[in-house]
């Protein structure tokens, strides 16, 4: 059975569910909200619902169930890799199911139709100033490829349905998620490879085919599979997938809601941390002259920044309150791949990690002193050659859609409404914090 098919079955199972606990159990209360949740950007106030992935503050991620080695571990692999393909993920994001070889292959198959991405796309990018961010650059191919949207032509076509809505859905999603690697090739070889554009294999899964679009060494194939699937989804509550979410809900089609989920992982809080982390440490580099990184002054280097009122990127959590998986997963691919173990910016990094947390815990502000997905990963890419620490973030953006197309594909199918909460002024708090709560 196709993937859509199997993904239309689970569907179908799945809506009476939604459909019972509304009907029959709405008004069950599930959490309350406080002054600080409401003032603080709504930390912990449990109001969104997804089955693709569930972050537990001490443990982490774990993706349809499944902790990160499990992931690893379960997925059918890339040929002549210890690492699953990215296509095996993204069935498995989508229905929770490990797909077969076969089913996988399949897949692949309908990406390498998907890819192609028009000629309008990299002409929009190409009259960008050069000097444009990438996630610009990144931002803008989405928005350009609106116009084909399938979702918004069915939507406009008269014959809008919400049963079936989900279908289109699906249809731009998977175009989006086939076609993001490509589109970042492209940035990658205009920006930095002097627009020297490499074609898409036919034969090759997603994160091969990307590691060639950019001339990168075989090695790179399996960095590229690791790093879009780690950075693919952390339930729904982070920027990038709730402003998609939101976005979506209003029933703007994927194009626009991906668009918009790219600029919120264009901040420094959240995604662009992957190139504020290779900043902080070149600087920091830069600064020791020579000298070789101690504790000493790896510590003191901690508390300029704080000093300075800067934050430590790729250090704390809005909802982990322990070391991130994710980074434990590339620190472990460091270690178990001989040169990088020993590369002197891995050994940097360890430094870091070694002390920022004792020095965040004296500084005693964050509520999680560990490092997140962001502090180790731009040592790998630089490992490989890729210098140009801005264009980490669309790098993150690629695993991104993963995660995000997946979600809103299940929006659809399981109609969540419009999301719309309500806001209230000053004057309410203060009368309720006079009066002990709201009556
Ligand atoms: N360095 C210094 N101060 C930090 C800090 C850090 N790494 N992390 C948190 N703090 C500070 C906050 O700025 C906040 O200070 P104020 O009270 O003055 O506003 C205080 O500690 C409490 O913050 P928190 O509740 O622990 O953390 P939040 O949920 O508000 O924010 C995050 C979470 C990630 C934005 C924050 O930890 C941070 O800014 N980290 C550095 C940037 C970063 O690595 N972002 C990437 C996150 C992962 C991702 O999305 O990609």
């Amino acid at each position: 059975m196709s993937l859509k098919d199997t993904l239309k079955q689970k569907i179908e199972a799945h809506r009476p569910r939604t459909t019972k606990l509304t009907k029959e159990f709405g008004t069950v209360v599930i959490d309350h909200v406080t002054i600080d949740q409401c003032i603080g950007g709504a930390r912990d106030v449990r109001c969104l619902v997804t089955d693709i992935s569930y972050l537990d503050p001490q443990e982490g991620i774990r993706f349809r169930g499944m902790t990160i080695p499990e992931t690893f571990a379960a997925l059918p692999k890339a040929p002549g890799s210890t690492y699953p393909t990215v296509e095996s993920f993204w069935y498995f994001l989508l229905t929770g199911d490990v797909p077969t070889q076969a089913q996988v292959d399949e897949v692949l198959a309908e990406w390498k139709v998907r890819q192609t991405v028009p000629e309008y796309v990299f002409a929009a990018i190409r009259a960008l100033p050069r000097d444009s961010h990438p996630m610009v650059m990144f931002s803008v191919a989405l928005l350009a490829l609106q116009k084909d949207s399938k979702f918004a032509k069915f939507y406009s076509s008269g014959k809008f349905n919400k049963g079936v809505a989900w279908e289109y859905v699906y249809e731009d999603a998977s175009d989006i998620v086939a076609r993001s690697p490509i589109i970042a090739a492209f940035i990658y070889n205009l920006k930095y490879r002097a627009d020297k554009q490499n074609p898409i294999d036919p034969t090759a899964d997603a994160g091969a085919n990307f590691a060639r679009m950019i001339g990168q060494t075989k090695t790179y194939e399996d960095v590229a599979r690791m790093y879009f699937i780690l950075h693919s989804d952390h339930e729904s509550g982070n920027v990038s997938a709730h402003t998609t979410h939101l976005v979506h809900s209003a029933l703007s089609d994927p194009y626009y809601a991906y668009s918009a989920g790219i600029n919120g992982l264009a901040g420094p809080l959240h995604g662009l941390a992957n190139q504020e982390v290779l900043s902080w440490i070149m600087e920091f580099q830069k600064k020791l002259g020579g000298e070789a990184p101690t504790k000493e002054n790896v510590t003191k280097a901690l508390w300029d920044t704080l000093n300075a009122g800067q934050v430590v990127p790729g250090y704390g959590h809005a909802v982990l309150r322990k070391t991130d998986p994710r980074y434990q997963a590339q620190r472990d691919f460091c270690l178990n791949t001989p040169g990088l173990k020993d590369d002197p910016l891995f050994q940097l990094v360890s430094m870091i990690y070694e002390t920022a947390p004792g020095v965040l815990t004296e500084h005693g502000k964050t509520k999680n002193p560990w490092p997140n997905v962001d502090a180790q990963s731009g040592v790998i890419q630089w490992y490989y050659g890729l210098k140009e620490w801005d264009f980490y973030t669309v790098l993150f953006g690629v695993g991104r859609a993963l995660g995000c197309m997946a979600n809103i594909t299940w929006d659809r199918g399981l109609g969540y409404a419009l999301e719309r909460p309500k806001s209230v002024t000053t004057a309410m708090l203060e009368k309720w914090a006079a009066e002990g709560g709201r009556k």
